[in-house]
């Protein structure tokens, strides 16, 4: 082994950890500046926020945090088995599934905050996500965190950690998804379905607006097996990074990665090439010799943020 690819090797594991997202990269929480929700199922608790919170063009003065990884307004939401969106309740979800943290397996962290290296923080990430936006500067910034957190029933053999930030200046807001580097291990619950923290009803992540004709943004992958890789994903170009605008009528997604990661399949002897994921961009699916592809080989990325059509499979 020569000192050149040494070098190399050493290079390449340091970008790998530049664009994911270790612990470093979370917004700072823990027991001396948040108060804690441990050791329960399917409660909730809440924050009176300071300063309002617009979602989806309305005003939000409470913000419930649910135990199964959701946030919601207007009142707390128990459901433990993700539903698909639209629903009529109004909804940010991060990792929506049935955390327990009876056992003490993990802790769920939150607090407003206005400190103002949390508001420089947030003003660099929406920077990054949104970069011919003008400087965002955050009245108050709300910091959800579900620090190793274990699943229906009392398991904790497999842990997430995920942290979801929500921000406004009183007009515009955004909300930070952050997933830790290998830090997401289960995603459904012994009652919905699911053995050994994988299988029935998956996870699922977007925004709904509620109401009777609520509008939704779904992350790929939601409900799907394929979420359990959602901290290898990102519409910023950093794995386990996803950063939104949320204030207006449609959620915005960073235009710097707009669709995010495509799919990766499970099947067997699926290929995915893809370079970029802006608006316009393929993705290409083939499959390995042998195998026929069934569904569409090629899906564009939409201006909605979403990539045409549905992930297509190999069989023999
Ligand atoms: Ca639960
Ligand atoms: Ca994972």
């Amino acid at each position: 082994m020569n000192l050149g690819y040494l070098l190399l090797l050493f290079l390449s594991l340091l970008l790998q950890s530049c664009l994911s997202v270790p612990i470093s990269r979370f917004y700072a929480y823990g027991e001396s500046t948040d108060e804690t929700f441990t050791n329960v199922d399917d409660e909730s608790t809440f924050l009176n926020l300071t300063s309002n919170f617009v979602f989806y063009g309305t005003n939000f003065s409470t913000v419930f945090i649910n135990n199964n990884g959701l946030l919601s307004f207007n009142m707390a939401v128990e459901g433990y088995t993700s539903e698909p969106f639209p629903l009529p309740e109004t909804l940010i979800a991060p990792f929506w599934a049935d955390v327990d943290t009876r056992r003490g397996a993990g802790t769920v962290y939150y607090r407003e905050t206005a400190a103002s290296a949390i508001v420089s923080k947030v003003a660099q990430d929406i920077a990054l996500a949104f970069p011919n936006q003008p400087p965002f500067t955050a009245k108050t910034v709300v910091i959800v965190t579900w620090s190793e957190v274990g699943y229906y029933e009392k398991n904790d053999d497999k842990l997430n950690t995920f942290q979801c930030v929500l921000a406004t200046d009183g007009g515009r807001s955004y909300v930070i998804f952050l997933y830790l580097d290998d830090g997401i291990n289960w995603v459904t619950g012994d009652a919905s379905g699911g053995k050994d923290g994988i299988g029935g009803t998956e996870a699922y992540v977007g925004f709904n607006s509620g109401g009777q004709n609520a509008t939704y943004f779904a992350v790929q992958g939601s409900r799907t097996p394929a979420v359990i890789d959602i901290e290898t994903t990102s519409n910023v170009e950093v794995a386990g990074l996803w950063i939104f605008q949320v204030n207006e009528a449609e959620i915005i997604t960073s235009p710097i990665g707009s669709c995010g990661t495509p799919d990766q399949l499970y099947a067997n002897a699926t290929i995915l090439s893809y370079n970029t994921t802006t608006v316009n961009s393929t993705a290409t699916y083939s499959c390995e010799n042998g195998y026929n592809l069934v569904g569409v080989s090629v899906r564009t990325c939409q201006s909605s943020g979403n990539w045409s059509g549905s992930p297509p499979y190999c069989q023999i």
